[in-house]
């Protein structure tokens, strides 16, 4: 029995940061990655130290390789392939008057080459890449500077590639203002003012949310038969024991991530969110036509990113916790090496309970398991862990379109080895695709097939028929 729909958008993910390199090739400016060197979970440098080894500046050369990379895709018969516009490819400060035409070249070529190998471009917008300058002189998106300078990055974004682009997406885990507020919103927070540091972060978030409203907007204005949704990063979440005040707790710790959705989505502040104003004193500065903005142009669809489950333990911090993700081990669960506990069930429960929530179509537009995978004397890489973990994964999406949830598609994350976001490891490897190079940059970027390539091949031939 078919357990797809026959137009489910089967593919993979990446981001321009974590793959492209060329940092400052052909006009680029700075973007907020370029300045770590060990991921989002640490600190920026103030500037580029040419000492130093910063995992986006080559990243794997995808700037240089995607048509090869791209052959790859299309020979695992991919229906959509995910990845971002850097924006300071287009304004290398975010401010310059016109926007730098090769930066717009190279992804209208991108686009051409995803759709002549008959891959749908799926655009994120902003995947933690905002540009440097933006940061330095607005504490990003702290200011309400960045949506008229966002709106016009988006309106030349949209006008070039309206033949091309009919799937977008606007902030990449917004809600992750709260564990990782310098990706996620471009802002360096003061760690020592509790109130003022919750101000900025809810202060960045509305800004965003007007921001996305207006860009909704210019989407069906330029391209009526589009469709542009908010994405968020949904681990399941559950309460540590039966005790109610782990129940209520992880309740809240939902809250805390879905409060961006229901905004983008229902298109309003949720009544829960004025206690949270209240008990730290926060006064969002507001236009008179935001609210109604917001009302009038929310997103389409409800992009996700979904990698495990996390549990919540009495007593935990649960707002502002930057600096990582927070939960307690849960005993039912293995985990990756990583330490992300593995729960496919939970993608089931989690595609079940927004889409009661909110009754908007899903697009899963990350899941995938980050892996040390070791390559053969014969070139191989046997990863039966990793096609054991997106099988059991799938399966539970095939019961939740069972459950009468519509998902759009699976965009599977890092199809190709690419930086991991979080540490700025190579080795911390999700694709089906291997590439090597290794945690201090060095390695020939040859690429190679895994098993798992010609094991999602044969998902996808078959429409998900052979899991
Ligand atoms: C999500 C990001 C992706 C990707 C993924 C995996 O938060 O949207 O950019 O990186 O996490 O995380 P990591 O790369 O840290 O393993």
């Amino acid at each position: 029995m078919t357990r797809f729909p026959k137009n489910f958008l089967w593919g993979g993910a990446i981001a321009a940061n974590q793959a492209e390199g060329a940092y400052l090739e052909d006009g680029k400016g700075l973007a907020i990655s370029d300045l770590l060197t060990e991921g989002f979970l640490t600190e920026p440098d103030q500037a580029v130290d040419p000492a130093k080894y910063y995992p986006s500046h080559e990243a794997i050369d995808f700037y240089h390789r995607y048509k090869e990379d791209l052959q790859y895709m299309e020979e695992m018969g991919f229906k959509a392939f995910r990845t971002s516009i850097s924006w300071a490819r287009i304004f290398p400060t975010g401010e310059e008057a016109d926007p730098n035409e090769k930066g717009l070249q190279y992804y209208d070529d991108l686009f051409a080459e995803m759709l002549k190998r008959g891959m749908e471009p799926v655009v994120t917008l902003s995947h933690y890449e905002t540009p440097y300058a933006l940061t330095e002189k607005y504490n990003g998106w702290e200011s309400r500077e960045l949506i008229g300078l966002f709106e016009k990055y988006c309106r030349t974004v949209f006008e070039r590639y309206k033949d091309k682009v009919s799937y977008w997406m606007t902030f990449n885990e917004i809600n992750n203002m709260h564990t990782i507020p310098f990706a996620a919103g471009a802002v360096i927070l003061d760690e020592s003012d509790e109130n003022e540091k919750l101000r900025v972060i809810y202060q960045a978030s509305h800004n965003m949310f007007v921001a996305s409203a207006r860009v909704n907007k210019l989407c069906h204005e330029i391209m009526p038969e589009a469709q542009i949704g908010c994405m968020l990063s949904l681990s399941a979440v559950y309460p540590n024991t039966c005790k109610p005040e782990d129940i209520f707790g992880a309740m809240s710790l939902r809250r805390r991530s879905l409060f961006f959705s229901d905004v983008m989505l229902r298109g309003k502040y949720p009544s829960y969110a004025n206690r949270i104003f209240e008990e730290y004193g926060i006064q969002l500065e507001m236009e008179d036509t935001d609210l109604a903005e917001i009302a009038a142009y929310p997103s389409d669809y409800l992009g996700f990113s979904y990698y495990r489950s996390t549990t919540y333990k009495d007593g935990m911090k649960i707002l502002g916790n930057t600096g990582g993700i927070i939960g307690e081990k849960n005993p039912y669960l293995d985990e990756t090496p990583w330490g992300w506990q593995i729960d496919p069930l939970g993608l089931r429960y989690v595609c079940n309970e927004l889409y009661d929530r909110y009754q908007k179509p899903l697009f899963i537009v990350e899941n995938g398991m980050g892996n040390n995978d070791e390559v053969t004397a014969d070139n191989k890489i046997h990863d039966d862990y990793r096609i054991d973990y997106t099988k059991k994964h799938l399966v539970e999406i095939a019961e939740a379109l069972k459950d009468g949830v519509p998902i759009m598609g699976y965009t599977y994350w890092g199809p190709i080895d690419i930086v991991s976001a979080g540490t700025g490891e190579m080795k911390k490897r999700y694709g089906f695709v291997y590439v090597d190079k290794d945690n201090a940059g060095n390695g020939t970027l040859r690429r190679l097939k895994k098993d798992s390539f010609h094991w999602y091949q044969q998902v996808i031939a078959t429409n998900g028929e052979s899991l």
